[in-house]
Parts: C-alpha cells; structure tokens; sequence
C-alpha cells in the first residue's frame, strides 16, 4: 500500500510546520487553515479513521496528546475529528484537529 499524505510528512518527504512531535504523535499546522490557529494531531502509528483504533490506553494517548498541544498555542479551543468521506474526513489517515484563536487571533506566546 502507498503511504498516506500524513506518513509522507512525517518522513519529511513532503514539507510541514511542525509545532510539536515525539515518539508516536506529530502536530503540524493545517495547510487550509480553518480558524486563526489550526493544528492536525496525527499518530504516527498508521490507522485509516480514529474508530480503527480500539485500544482504550492508544486512544487515550491521542487524545491527551491532542489537548497538550492545544494547551500549549490556546486557551481556549476545539478539538474535531471527521471520520469517514460522509463526516468530512479527506486525509484517510487518524487525526484530530485542533482549531482555535477566533477570540485571541493567535497562538497564545
Ligand atoms: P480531514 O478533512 O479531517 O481529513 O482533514 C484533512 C486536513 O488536512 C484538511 O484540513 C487539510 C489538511 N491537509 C491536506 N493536505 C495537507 C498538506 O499537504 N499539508 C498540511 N499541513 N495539511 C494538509
């Protein structure tokens, strides 16, 4: 299988802003911003939409991943997930939006 858009960028064969990464997450800026700060938290772990991942303590992983990056640009936020082509979803790779920054215009600091 080829790899999804999102294993490209973490392999930095195709570019990204990257605000954070560890062992098993990366966030990166959106390419089509949404709201003045928009941020994709994607596991590295290859999944296809987030109801493929049926171990409580990985989807507990992203999750808190998804809010420590947020809590570290926003104060305040949303965290959205599309799943499936009906819900929205384009990039058929898990990840977790987070937008914010309609009340502050920008990433706090
Ligand atoms: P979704 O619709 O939930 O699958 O969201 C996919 C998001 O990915 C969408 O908001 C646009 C973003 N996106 C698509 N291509 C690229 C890209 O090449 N780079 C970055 N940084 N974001 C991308």
């Amino acid at each position: 299988m080829s790899p999804t858009l999102f294993e490209r960028i973490i392999a930095r064969e195709i570019p990204s802003t990257v605000v954070y990464e560890d062992d098993d997450y990366i966030a990166i800026k959106d390419i089509a911003p949404k709201a003045p700060v928009h941020l994709l938290v994607i596991p590295k772990k290859v999944s296809t939409r987030i109801d493929e991942i049926s171990d409580a303590a990985e989807m507990g992983r992203l999750w808190l991943t998804a809010v420590k990056v947020a809590q570290s640009q926003l104060a305040d936020y949303r965290l959205v997930v599309n799943v499936g082509a009906g819900g929205g979803q384009e990039v058929f790779h898990t990840h977790i939006h987070v937008l914010g920054g309609w009340d502050t215009g920008s990433a706090v600091g």
